[in-house]
């Protein structure tokens, strides 16, 4: 990093991709510097944040005068450029490969099925109900992680906004027994 300019991260630490960007610098302990953009007040949408990222998503990276967008592209270039332990981003093409194998993966499979799984179960729940039902939401939820872990409280504050018609169907499968609606 040269000197005198700190890398910054533009971030909502409730969005998944924000928050591998912020466990990996502060797991490996690369100075930065936080900007939060709070997606539920259309912060990304600013004139000033569109410059930064037309797209107007987060994470961002500024390093230097480089402007980077996509946490894909942000974690590795932070391992790269900062040196991080091979461990987050094995050198060894095959290592490397089973990497970028699982991250190719991750964006069409875990993400937007994981995201699903919280919307349905809890989102919805926190916009519509009595809040997230407490077998959905894991124990400890809302304390800091220890450790590197994302902190704060997430439950409704996703940014998330689901529209009526995914609600519809819900209400058609709710299970016998439930309050209405509840999934
Ligand atoms: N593929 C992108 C996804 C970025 C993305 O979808 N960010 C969401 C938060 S998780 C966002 O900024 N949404 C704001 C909007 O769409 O208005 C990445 O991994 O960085």
């Amino acid at each position: 990093m040269s000197a005198g300019r700190v890398l910054e991260v533009y971030l909502d630490l409730l969005s998944q991709p924000c928050r591998a960007v912020h466990i990996l610098l502060n797991c490996t302990r690369i100075p930065h510097r936080v900007r939060t953009v709070a997606l539920r007040k259309g912060e990304q949408r600013t004139p000033e944040f569109t410059q930064l990222n037309p797209m107007q998503k987060v994470p961002v990276l500024v390093d230097d005068g480089f402007v980077l967008t996509e946490s894909d592209a942000i974690l590795k270039y932070l391992v790269t450029k900062y040196h991080a332990p091979q461990h987050w981003y094995p050198r060894q093409p095959e290592r490397r490969a089973r990497v970028d194998e699982y991250t190719a993966w991750h964006h069409s499979n875990t993400r937007p099925h994981a995201a699903r799984v919280f919307i349905l179960e809890v989102q919805v729940h926190t916009d519509t109900g009595p809040g997230p039902r407490p077998d959905r939401v894991p124990s400890g939820w809302g304390r800091p992680a220890a450790g590197c872990g994302p902190t704060g409280r997430h439950a409704g504050q996703t940014g998330v906004h689901v529209p009526a018609q995914t609600a519809f169907p819900l209400r058609r499968r709710r299970q016998p027994g439930r309050p209405a609606g509840t999934v």
